[in-house]
């Protein structure tokens, strides 16, 4: 079905401004994939994934969180995902809204459900990247925080769907929206990626009870090296997932924003290093092709947060920063982002 020369690149991230997303032309080589549309802005249909994340960006102008690849590629819509099929990988959407009794848990657990069977049916059976964007998380809802309902779904699903991936988990996200129910956003590939831990923290599956009756089913980070390289010579994507100030498994510096900031990029360079380590390959987080986002739980706080994040990784390195909240409540700030090389 596919072109017999298909030409494979790494997946190419961009921020864009509602004017060039409106002037993207589908005839391109770099063709967009998907697009995560943060703040209000509502493009006419295109042939690719477009969805609306529910976290405004704290300057109050839209941005496009844009993804390319150079490959042909084809979409599908269905009632609760839309999914954009490459050649070697997917990116899906999975929404489900608030309607209904069903505790956040279920709902939660039922969302993977659907993941691993998208990547069951069409066989793209590496998961490499979640994000999970949850309406309300911090509330408690039935005597739990929904963040650690969401964590006890979740758990569930890998367990029942794919008990091999235990420990090595996709890089993941998870932010809390004031609206938009339940959004778990991924990229899936038919080969893997390698995952990476911080060596100066806790794994998150492996967290203690105290953070919820289920661990967090994520890797901190996950190297994908691509067939052929992209526009700037690199093939390697290093997937960061969110990123905060804790080291083991404690949260560090509850009242102080500028040494939360600066714990959460040691991490990040941590992560960097440790991804280099494993792969020989050189991620950097000051590189005009980085790509970060910063989820701020207090719009008050915007400036002395990027600040903070402007001096550590200088004026190049783009950040978005979106208000989000985040799963542990004395969290202020969380970093994740996308390295190429
Ligand atoms: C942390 O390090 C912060 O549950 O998927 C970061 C990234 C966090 C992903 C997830 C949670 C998740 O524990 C929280």
């Amino acid at each position: 079905m596919h072109n017999l020369t298909i030409e494979h690149t790494p997946i190419i991230w961009r921020y864009l401004t509602p004017q060039d997303y409106l002037d993207l032309d589908s005839g391109r080589k770099d063709r967009p994939v998907a697009a995560v549309i943060h703040g209000e802005f509502s493009p006419p249909d295109r042939p690719w994934l477009q969805f609306h994340s529910h976290l405004p960006p704290l300057d109050g102008e839209p941005r496009i969180e844009t993804m390319f690849a150079r490959r042909p590629t084809s979409l599908e819509r269905h009632e609760e995902y839309d999914l954009l099929l490459a050649d070697d990988f997917i990116v899906g959407a999975c929404r489900l809204d608030e309607a209904g009794g069903e505790s956040l848990t279920a709902r939660s657990e039922r969302i993977y459900d659907m993941l691993f069977e998208i990547i069951k049916k069409y066989e793209y059976p590496h998961i490499l990247r979640t994000w999970n964007i949850i309406e309300d998380i911090n509330r408690d809802q039935g005597g739990l925080e929904r963040y650690r309902q969401f964590c006890l779904g979740r758990y569930e699903s890998f367990q029942n769907h794919r008990p091999d991936l235990a420990g090595r988990y996709p890089a993941a996200s998870a932010v809390g929206a004031r609206s938009g129910g339940l959004l778990v956003y991924f990229i899936a590939a038919k080969s893997p990626g390698t995952p990476v831990e911080n060596p100066n923290q806790v794994s998150a599956f492996n967290y203690p009870s105290q953070y919820g009756p289920r661990s967090p089913s994520f890797s901190r980070a996950l190297i994908r090296e691509w067939p052929d390289a992209g526009p700037d010579g690199g093939n390697a994507n290093l997937y960061i997932s969110g990123t905060a100030s804790i080291s083991g498994h404690l949260t560090q510096h509850a009242d102080n924003l500028v040494a939360q900031v600066d714990q959460t990029i040691d991490n990040l360079q941590a992560l960097a290093d440790e991804a280099g380590r494993m792969s020989g390959v050189d991620f950097k987080l000051r590189k005009s092709d980085s790509l970060m986002k910063g989820y701020v739980r207090n719009p008050d706080s915007l400036s002395i947060i990027r600040d903070a994040v402007t001096r550590r990784l200088g004026a190049d390195t783009a950040v978005l920063f979106l208000r989000a909240d985040i799963c542990r409540e004395a969290l202020l700030v969380e970093i994740d982002g996308v390295l190429s090389a």
